[in-house]
């Protein structure tokens, strides 16, 4: 897809093509969940539904030769750059097959062929890879660009102010981009951040955009300024947005947390009643650049994704455990 023009909206197969990343995000976690609750996933999965918008707003911006981390809710952040959805579905099942050869799971699927550099299980150890990665595309001057992910408690970590000191200081191609959605494992953001985490951006004179991570034009067009103002070497870019997390920090939360509650069913339903994906799609029913047969088209192509993802790790073969050795230890076997 060609990114769009600095500060313009997404045309209309773009838009359409933002609304079908979105979904597929939706759908393949919506699988994950479930077979979490029947107690067939192996491992947990940290879920990203609710927050579609800012992965696909973002990555859609992307050329896959640009780079991007993420975090240990990392499925929205590699679909949404283009990565297999068959090669994560194998890979959070633990298989041969998966984009890791299901060594490395639901947190740390990557994929080097399309700029994903991995989601990642330390708290804001993204941040630090995405500097590197920026730092070599300045020195080989290749107008490419890095793009970190990370959430509101990473933005509490001692990295990321090594990591905004840095990019500016050597005027970085780095977006940074910070989904503020509300919690820390089960901790109100507020409990444990203080002040509005943009102003920290601020304090190093980065370029900054706040917008709503439920709205993916506005998502799109931040996008489209930073990366615009990155590649031509304007520097580092800061953008918060705003989202929430509706599924729990990860799934079998309920029986983890023994029923102890840490936020109520009412503001769960007043982020769901603002989902991005519904309120896209009414957007492009508006505007006439979708119908509802054009949308319910597209859920069809992804529930078929869906379900070829689900049968191509059904059919593939358990990893191969003992590669852990060679990966891991060099080839020395205990
Ligand atoms: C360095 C480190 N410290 C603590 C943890 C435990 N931990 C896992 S997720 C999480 C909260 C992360 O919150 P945030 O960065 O806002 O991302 P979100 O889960 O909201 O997407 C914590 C503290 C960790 N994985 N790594």
């Amino acid at each position: 897809m060609t990114p769009a023009a600095e500060n313009s909206g997404p045309d209309p197969a773009q838009s359409l093509a933002l609304y079908e990343r979105m979904l597929l995000i939706r759908r393949m976690e919506e699988k994950l969940s479930a077979d979490s609750a029947a107690g067939v996933l192996p491992g947990a999965v940290h879920l990203y539904i609710g927050q579609e918008a800012v992965a696909a707003g973002v990555c859609m911006q992307l050329e896959d030769t640009d780079w991007i981390t993420s975090t240990h809710r990392g499925h929205g952040h590699f679909l949404g750059k283009g990565g297999d959805p068959k090669a994560m579905m194998a890979e959070i099942w633990g298989k041969k097959t998966g984009i890791c050869k299901g060594m490395g799971g639901s947190m740390h699927v990557a994929d080097l062929s399309k700029g994903i550099l991995g989601a990642n299980g330390i708290v804001g150890g993204g941040l630090a890879i995405s500097v590197g990665a920026a730092f070599g595309e300045k020195l080989s001057d290749s107008g490419r660009v890095a793009v970190c992910f990370f959430g509101d408690c990473a933005s509490n970590q001692g990295v990321f102010m090594e990591c905004l000191n840095v990019s500016t200081l050597w005027g970085l191609p780095l977006v940074f981009v910070c989904e503020h959605n509300h919690f820390s494992e089960f901790t109100r953001a507020e409990q444990v951040t203080s002040g509005n985490i943009v102003d920290r951006a601020r304090a190093f004179k980065i370029h900054t955009a706040v917008v709503g991570g439920n709205d993916v034009e506005a998502v799109w067009k931040a996008t489209a300024e930073a990366v615009a103002r990155a590649r031509r070497g304007a520097g580092p870019c800061f953008i918060e947005a705003e989202t929430y997390r509706i599924k729990g920090h990860m799934e079998f939360e309920k029986e983890l947390l023994a029923g102890g509650a840490y936020r109520n069913q009412q503001e769960i339903d007043d982020w769901i009643a603002r989902d991005p994906i519904a309120r896209w799609g009414g957007k492009l029913i508006e505007r006439g650049v979708a119908t509802a047969t054009t949308l319910e088209e597209i859920a069809t192509r992804v529930a078929q994704a869906v379900l070829d993802a689900v049968k191509f790790s059904h059919d593939s073969e358990p990893a191969d455990t003992e590669l852990v050795f060679d990966l891991m230890f060099a080839g020395q076997r205990p």
